[in-house]
């Protein structure tokens, strides 16, 4: 560990003790026991508009459409880097992927970072993670030691597992591979609820994690009770989604669909127990996923996210907090993104924000309704390794109105999202709207200057942080000692 790290951590047991509340020790051992637990609960590759509360003419999500009412919905959240690990790292953080290095799948995140876990239990709290992990890199299947869960203590995770009727987890001290049982997220659930119950009336506050596979692909494995409540011929799909994607689309969409309506049901289940275990009031419960799916808008075929339309960044983002705002929810334009999460459940929780941290404390909106307020969230693509004709490295900015996006050979895409909410009108280039593309290209140099990243090609960030990769466009994986010495020097 290094030394300002170390101090950091020694610090913040004090600093919620005692400086920071302003309380003397004993007094403030007290509070302790009074701060929020945080229940983050988050799928893989969920779009923002696949909720019925979002308006999405298809999906059955009952319960999210109730605990929507009840939230603050952050309705332009979106993923810095929409991919797994970059995703997750940025989450564990609150740094940007040109930060870390995690801006691609299967990167180790460093021992040095300063994870959420090790933050939230630093100040006092039970923490515990269960699911979908992906930020190891040491082989999707393989043992995910203690010292690399980054402060998470109670532990049923795998690194990464879509195969849902029998995934994979390991849990303790213990190589020993396990599996859930039936549908994972299920079975996930029936942890989670049993957790809660556990660490209801305990002397300390818990955060808890929940890290879903689905509705990630594969879509046919979502439970067929699920699946069959969208037979094909009844799905309408959006205007974006051209007749050449439409057999496609209509093939992986049932079933996304289905993994989206079983997580709901999950999702109802772990608010059900919060609210019986008498903690409903003073949880923080956040309900978003870590990026979304593209499902044939803008001719990209179903599974692929990385680009920078709002199919792949925008993201649901339910957080609520009765005891905080109160039993009715608002509806925020103002936009979230990935590296603000952690700050902002901090803040939120009365715990120090480290100064490494790069994300926005956007605790005060939720707090005292403080007035919307625009801000220009950073989106990247750092190194593009799936359908590279298309997609190239970019820098984009989602403001709670416009995409702009800019690749190396200069602007790509402009929308008015206000206007043109399936981005059908590239602005880019236009007389009419010169004006409005250099503005928001300074505000993207701005934001880029406030992470130090100059916006280079992918060579650059591949040799900054040594990575090697393999014949098939593929960073390689699973080999420890390699893995070592990329991420854990
Ligand atoms: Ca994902």
């Amino acid at each position: 560990m290094d030394i300002s790290r170390r101090t950091f951590l020694q610090g913040i047991g004090g600093a919620i003790l005692s400086g920071y509340t302003g309380k003397s020790r004993a007094e403030s051992r007290a509070l302790v026991s009074r701060l929020p637990n945080v229940v983050f609960l988050f799928a893989d590759q969920w779009r923002a508009s696949a909720t019925g509360y979002a308006g999405d003419p298809n999906v059955k999500t009952p319960n999210l459409d109730r605990l929507a009412k009840e939230s603050i919905d952050f309705e332009t959240a979106v993923s810095v880097c929409p991919l797994c690990t970059p995703y997750r790292a940025a989450l564990l953080t609150g740094r940007y992927p040109t930060t870390t290095g995690m801006f691609t799948n299967d990167v180790p995140l460093p021992d040095k970072e300063l994870c959420m876990g090790e933050l939230f239990k630093t100040a006092g709290y039970e923490t515990a993670y269960i699911g979908k992990w992906h930020v190891n890199a040491y082989g999707r299947f393989s043992y995910i030691p203690p010292e690399r869960r980054q402060g998470f203590d109670y532990w049923k995770a795998a690194e990464c597992d879509h195969n849902y009727p029998k995934s994979h987890y390991y849990t303790g001290n213990s190589p020993e591979k396990k599996f859930w049982e039936g549908y994972d997220a299920f079975a996930q659930t029936k942890d989670a609820r049993q957790y809660i119950r556990d660490h209801a009336k305990g002397a300390k506050p818990f955060l808890l994690v929940v890290s879903y596979g689905p509705p990630h692909f594969p879509h046919e494995t979502a439970p067929k009770e699920y699946m069959d409540m969208y037979p094909p011929e009844k799905l309408k799909l959006a205007p974006n989604v051209s007749e050449k994607m439409r057999k496609a689309v209509l093939k992986e969409l049932p079933g996304y669909y289905g993994h989206c309506t079983a997580l709901d049901k999950c999702i109802g289940e772990v608010v059900r127990t919060l609210q019986e275990a008498g903690i409903a009031d003073n949880t923080i419960l956040v309900f978003t996923s870590d990026h979304g799916d593209m499902m044939g808008a803008h001719d990209v075929r179903p599974c692929i996210k990385q680009y920078p339309w709002d199919e792949s960044i925008r993201v649901p983002f339910l957080l609520r907090y009765p005891a905080v705002h109160g039993k009715s929810g608002t509806n925020v334009k103002t936009p979230i993104n990935t590296p603000d999460i952690l700050p902002t459940l901090l803040a939120l929780s009365q715990i120090e924000i480290p100064g490494t941290i790069e994300g926005e404390d956007l605790s005060a909106m939720i707090k005292t309704g403080a007035g919307e307020r625009d801000r220009a969230a950073l989106i990247m693509n750092v190194w593009p390794n799936v359908d590279t004709k298309l997609l190239k490295e970019y820098r984009c900015i989602r403001t709670s109105r416009h995409t702009y996006v800019l690749r190396l050979d200069g602007p790509w895409l402009l929308f008015d999202n206000q206007i043109d909410p399936y981005q059908m009108n590239n602005l880019v280039g236009k007389p009419e709207d010169a004006e409005l593309q250099k503005q928001l290209n300074e505000r993207l140099q701005s934001e880029l200057k406030k992470i130090g990243d100059e916006f280079r090609p992918s060579r650059y960030y591949l040799d900054k942080w040594g990575y090697k990769v393999k014949e098939d466009g593929d960073i390689s994986y699973g080999n420890k000692t390699e893995a070592q010495e990329r991420g854990l020097r």
